[in-house]
């Protein structure tokens, strides 16, 4: 059909954004219309995410958007980061501000949970990484607070933000397999795990899907932000990830896809789950993606490292510029050191380059003697955790690639695109980086019937119009192998 404006809510764990874009006709263009950092909070000892301030940023976004739109909006769509939520009483208010993933509330919760639940049981039901933060275990941990006691509702953070909008509650699909309580293969929840650990799924409002209507924008939202009604809000593939792989420019199915931005989420697209006792050990993850995809991946830390590196040279009197200091990183010397980019004591928030230095130490190589070293550390140790995991990802689930896409913030940075090609030994595409808000846009514009197709149609139409960067490999794939089996002592890296 003919060009209509959308509106993309993209909120990552380092800024939100919201997004004005043009689709149909054969177009498909996208600028931004508002960005606002988005900072956790730590209070009484617990991290929070400010999500008052991020709803103001998405406010102020819409509004931007409306006033930039040559039209009324033809919809609005949100994804966030996964695995979090907001509670709510009977009454629909907030109770409390939602944690954040990176708080110590989960500490050892994992291990508690697995006297209980076997880990091949929980892998058997659900198909999902272990990662310390996954909703369970937050809501294990939660347990018998007065909060979960008061709690009619839980709502994914887009889910929450859709609420705002609509006054409708949901749970969307691609966001809710990161819960821990949704089964890979009939895409609904599973019983399982809820029945094991006493979780009440009835906390969940019903599922929906990627492309269903999630209600109007209330009255009260349009004149908040001065747009014209009716603007529909659709429930697109809300965990930024799904919504990044949707804006993946490949043809045909031989690729791997690496979305970094806080994360690096490196991984395959499949039809269907790989719930084998050798991936659990690996701890791939089966996420679901749109049109009856999986996302096959692991997490690794991503430019996380390099965020809080930056932040403590900050706090510390010694703030660095990101584009001189990647500048230095790439004339330092390559591979002097690496760490275990998927190693979860990165985790948690607090002086990175001391901890990066201690885990070079610990792995007897030398610790980085500067800050363009510490980064070099970590963009070779990322583009390492790349290979391994791109290379386990194709042997676990016996499909093999020939490229390697890289989309998300991450794709900006030409150091570590070229580092992943030569570490993969495989051509990278790199960008779009807004890649999340690409897929959340293609999945509206489906929706209101601006655009046909499945994903194949969708990527085609994004090959024609993102601006895109290729990196052929070069240098001795020896190197990387030699550099991994320096700090795998036995054990697989990127785990
Ligand atoms: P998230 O969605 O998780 O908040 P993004 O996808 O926005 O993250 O990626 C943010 C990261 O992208 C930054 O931490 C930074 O490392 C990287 N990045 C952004 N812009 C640039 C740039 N111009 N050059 C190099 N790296 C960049
Ligand atoms: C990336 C992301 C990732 C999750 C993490 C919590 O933003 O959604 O896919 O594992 O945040």
């Amino acid at each position: 059909g003919a060009a209509r404006d959308f509106a993309a809510v993209d909120l990552g764990a380092s800024s939100g954004r919201v997004m004005l874009a043009r689709a149909g006709g054969g177009e498909l263009s996208l600028r931004e219309a508002h960005r606002f950092a988005n900072r956790p909070v730590r209070v009484l000892g617990t991290l929070h995410w400010d999500v008052l301030a991020l709803w103001d940023g998405l406010l102020t976004g819409l509004r931007a958007a409306g006033r930039e739109a040559g039209g009324p909006l033809a919809g609005v769509g949100i994804d966030s980061w996964a695995v979090d939520y907001g509670l709510l009483d009977a009454s629909g208010a907030l109770l409390g501000n939602p944690v954040h993933y990176r708080d110590g509330r989960t500490d050892g919760v994992a291990a508690q949970v697995a006297g209980v639940l076997p880990p091949r049981e929980l892998y058997a039901a659900t198909g999902l990484q272990e990662l310390p933060f996954n909703t369970v275990y937050q809501l294990v941990a939660a347990r018998g607070s007065a909060q979960l006691a008061a709690a009619h509702r839980l709502l994914l953070i887009p889910d929450l933000m859709a609420y705002w909008l609509t006054g409708r509650a949901g749970t969307e699909l691609t966001n809710a397999s990161t819960t821990q309580l949704i089964d890979p293969r009939t895409r609904s929840w599973s019983p399982v795990v809820a029945e094991a650990l006493d979780i009440d799924q009835g906390l969940f409002p019903p599922l929906r899907l990627p492309g269903d209507p999630a209600g109007e924008l209330t009255p009260e939202v349009l004149a908040e932000t001065g747009l014209a009604g009716p603007v529909p809000v659709w429930a697109v593939a809300s965990h930024d990830t799904a919504s990044a792989v949707v804006g993946v420019p490949a043809s045909g199915k031989r690729f791997a896809y690496i979305a970094t931005g806080t994360w690096s989420l490196a991984g395959l697209e499949l039809d269907a789950p790989v719930l084998s006792q050798e991936s659990r050990r690996a701890n791939f993850t089966n996420e679901l993606g749109v049109d009856g995809t999986v996302r096959y991946l692991r997490n690794i830390m991503g430019l996380w490292l390099l965020q809080e590196c930056l932040r403590e040279w900050e706090r510390s009197g010694t703030p660095y510029e990101l584009e001189p200091l990647l500048r230095d990183a790439a004339r330092a010397e390559p591979l002097r050191s690496v760490v275990d980019a998927g190693d979860p004591e990165f985790i948690a928030p607090g002086d990175m380059p001391g901890r990066i230095a201690r885990a070079c130490a610990r792995t007897g190589q030398p610790e980085p003697r500067d800050a363009a070293e510490t980064v070099r550390c970590v963009l070779d140790s990322l583009a390492l955790a790349h290979r391994v995991t791109v290379r386990e990802a194709q042997r676990l689930s016996g499909r093999s690639v020939e490229t390697v896409h890289v989309v998300g913030g991450g794709a900006r940075n030409e150091l570590l695109c070229q580092l992943t090609a030569d570490a993969c030994g495989l051509p990278v595409v790199a960008g779009p980086a807004e890649a999340a808000a690409l897929g959340n846009v293609l999945v509206q514009a489906r929706a209101a019937g601006v655009l046909g197709g499945g994903l194949a149609e969708l990527r085609g139409l994004l090959r024609a119009t993102a601006p895109l960067r290729h990196h052929e490999p070069m240098g001795d794939a020896g190197a990387w192998d030699r550099a991994a089996a320096r700090i795998s002592g036995g054990r697989e890296v990127g785990r």
